[in-house]
């Protein structure tokens, strides 16, 4: 079962769900899902079931708190180079798998966090960060890590469009050094997603944006 809120995936808190295995069918279960922010106005919750076909009585909505908060990571100057130290990424907007070799494990869900990177992931956890431009750009993205990855091995995408690397670009080996993820075109200004796979055995450093016009 999937749920995704405005288009972005929210991690299931629970993934033994709606009484599957030795419950019988009519024993009604209910479980939380996960938990979104939203602004005032209009959201889209789209639930989908992707293995198995359930009977479904509710979908309820519990409001845990009013009141503002800012769901930017970070804010990009207007020109010159912004970046966002992912060592501060909040776990809790991304899929992030503990790799099943990483000692200590920090619990499900979680990533290692230190000496200023993240690791310690399982192959294929998703990281968003979210991202306000306050102007129309072109943008230039990196990634800082290392773990000689090649960078086409994994997916990215701004705002929904997906970005390729070019082939041959690779993250450090040993040593944290930058790779170009690629460019994007900011049509207006506002928030958007930068989501990205990566790879279990790689250290993750920052992400940098470079207004580049
Ligand atoms: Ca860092």
């Amino acid at each position: 079962m999937s749920l995704t809120v405005d288009g972005v995936e929210v991690k299931l808190s629970n993934n033994n769900i709606l009484g599957s295995g030795s419950a019988p069918w009519f024993d009604w279960t209910t479980f939380t899902m996960g938990y979104a922010d939203l602004s005032a106005g209009e959201h889209t919750i789209v639930l989908k079931f992707v293995k198995l076909s359930c009977n479904v009585d509710y979908l309820k909505l519990d409001v845990m708190s009013y009141g503002s908060y800012s769901d930017t990571d970070v804010t990009l100057a207007a020109s010159g180079t912004t970046k966002y130290e992912l060592e501060n990424i909040d776990c809790t907007q991304c899929l992030i798998n503990t790799r099943s070799d990483f000692v200590p494990a920090v619990g499900a869900g979680n990533c290692g966090k230190g000496s200023g990177r993240i690791y310690g992931y399982a192959d294929g956890s998703i990281f968003r960060v979210v991202v306000t431009v306050e102007q129309a750009c072109t943008l230039e993205i990196k990634l800082a890590g290392f773990g000689g990855t090649a960078l086409n091995a994994q997916q990215y995408y701004f705002g929904g469009t997906e970005i390729i690397p070019a082939g041959g670009v690779k993250l450090g080996s040993g040593a944290v050094a930058e790779g170009l993820v690629g460019t994007v075109t900011v049509a207006e200004a506002g928030t958007y997603v930068f989501e990205f796979t990566s790879g279990g055995g790689t250290d993750l450093d920052y992400v940098s944006f470079t207004v580049v016009e």
